[in-house]
């Protein structure tokens, strides 16, 4: 079987050693890893991502897939030229829960499959309250920022960070991108949010869209 074959099943396996060996035997066949990173674990992980989409694999695998995945960016991050990083993780996205909900994991998914995804991700962490995202925006400059809340009472909030960017004239400096289980499209569109996504994988798909990428 092909090397990047190989790759690509043990990464959809979420098989972390197998990751490993099989890039340590691209590395020894002379591919670049810049190649192996953007063809073998980005390209597997777009094939994850439709997996989840055509229902044939669930949230617990998908992060299995993006755990080996990792084991193999760990390996091949160091070995790319800065020049290299920066093209491959020019874009930058922002992620925090927003103040009074502590719901963190959907946000941890969707910043790991990001990742994954070939952006840089800062997670600012949960019970965010709007000044500590305009610190982040204006710190970070990331391109992206992405607002999670699991609670009715708290996606109202998301609402005073877009207005808070308003007011700091940073609104035309970021692209927000809203989710979490009570958020909708409807509810997005209401607060003046630039996109919406259900689950991880359509955050990337969306989060590409905003970069101009697909
Ligand atoms: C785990 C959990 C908790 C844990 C959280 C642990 C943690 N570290 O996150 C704990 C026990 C702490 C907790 C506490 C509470 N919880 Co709770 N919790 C849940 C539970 C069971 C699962 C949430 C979850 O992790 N889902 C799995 C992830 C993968 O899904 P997800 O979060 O939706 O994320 C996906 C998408 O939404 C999307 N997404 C998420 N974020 C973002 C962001 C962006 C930018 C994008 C694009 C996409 C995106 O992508 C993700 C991956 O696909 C839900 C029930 C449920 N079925 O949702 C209740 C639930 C959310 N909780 C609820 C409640 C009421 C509470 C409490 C108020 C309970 C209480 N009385 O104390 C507290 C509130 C604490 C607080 N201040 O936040 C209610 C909310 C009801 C409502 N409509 O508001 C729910 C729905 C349970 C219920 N049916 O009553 N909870």
């Amino acid at each position: 079987m092909a090397l990047y074959e190989e790759l690509q099943e043990s990464i959809i396996a979420g098989q972390k050693d197998k990751v490993k060996e099989v890039v340590n035997n691209l590395l020894d066949s002379d591919t670049a890893p810049i190649e192996i990173i953007s063809e073998g674990l980005i390209g597997s992980m777009s094939i994850v991502g439709q997996k989840m989409k055509s229902g044939e694999m669930f949230i617990p695998e998908v992060l299995a897939s993006a755990h080996a995945m990792n084991e193999g960016m760990g390996m091949l991050k160091p070995l790319i030229t800065g020049d290299e990083s920066s093209s491959l993780f020019a874009s930058k996205a922002l992620m925090g829960t927003v103040q009074g909900d502590l719901h963190n994991i959907g946000k941890k998914i969707v910043s790991m499959i990001l990742e994954s995804g070939g952006f840089t991700v800062k997670d600012i962490g949960e019970d965010v309250p709007p000044d500590k995202f305009i610190e982040a925006v204006e710190q970070e400059k990331p391109d992206i920022l992405g607002l999670s809340g699991l609670l009715t009472t708290t996606i109202p909030r998301m609402k005073d960070v877009v207005e808070a960017l308003k007011r700091s004239n940073l609104r035309d400096k970021v692209r927000v991108m809203v989710g979490g289980a009570p958020v909708s499209q409807d509810f997005a569109d209401s607060i003046g949010a630039d996109a919406y996504a259900p689950n991880a994988v359509s955050a990337v798909d969306k989060a590409r869209q905003l970069m101009g990428q697909s």
